[in-house]
């Protein structure tokens, strides 16, 4: 190759990502414990089954201000009860940090909530850009029935505070009502 190009280490295919340091995330209904609201419907089901995968490139170390990170995320399709699979939701550590995700494959619904808990939902289909301001609680559901993969880019000093929203959980649930995904 000619001096000084060289190929990117990392790689981006629409659906899939690769490359140096690919880092993978596997949660099962076991890791999501406690954050769907029909008890009796989650210990009825087997803690093995994946709910979510995430793949992520992550350049620089957690806490480097400026960098960024990009990631994948295999959603699965499933309902606990009435309330679809989903994540489990977080704020970033670093309150003013901020986030894009997109849809490419497959239905779901980004839940958002302030921190006020004044919580609202955007639809998520392919080609669906959306914008998570900061403050701002993020999770996703999926309303499909096949597997809902988005991508996410976020700072790598944004952090994740997961424990607020395993103590308080969202204001609203996302839940299949009549056949459509109602925020109740
Ligand atoms: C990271 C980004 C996503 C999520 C992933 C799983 O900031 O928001 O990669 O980590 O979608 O969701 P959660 O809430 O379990 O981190
Ligand atoms: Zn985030």
């Amino acid at each position: 190759m000619e001096k000084g190009i060289v190929t990117s280490p990392y790689t981006f295919t629409g659906d899939t990502i690769g490359g140096e340091g690919l880092k993978t995330g596997v949660r099962t209904l076991a890791d999501l414990q406690g954050i769907f609201a029909d008890e009796a419907a989650y210990q009825a089901m087997d803690k093995d089954t994946l709910a979510y995968r995430v793949e992520s490139i992550e350049p620089d170390p957690q806490g480097t201000p400026g960098g960024l990170y990009m990631g994948i995320t295999y959603l699965a399709p499933g309902k606990v009860g009435k309330e679809y699979f989903m994540t489990k939701g977080h704020f970033h550590l670093n309150p003013e940090s901020t986030e894009f995700y997109w849809g490419v494959k497959g239905e779901g619904m980004l839940i958002l909530m302030d921190e006020d808990r004044h919580v609202w939902a955007e639809k998520m289909v392919p080609g669906s850009l959306h914008y998570i301001r900061p403050r701002v609680a993020h999770r996703v559901a999926n309303t499909g029935d096949e597997t809902l993969v988005f991508a996410a880019s976020w700072p790598s000093d944004a952090g994740h505070d997961y424990g607020t929203i395993a103590r308080e959980g969202f204001a609203k649930r996302l839940l299949e009502i009549n056949g459509k995904p109602e925020l109740v």
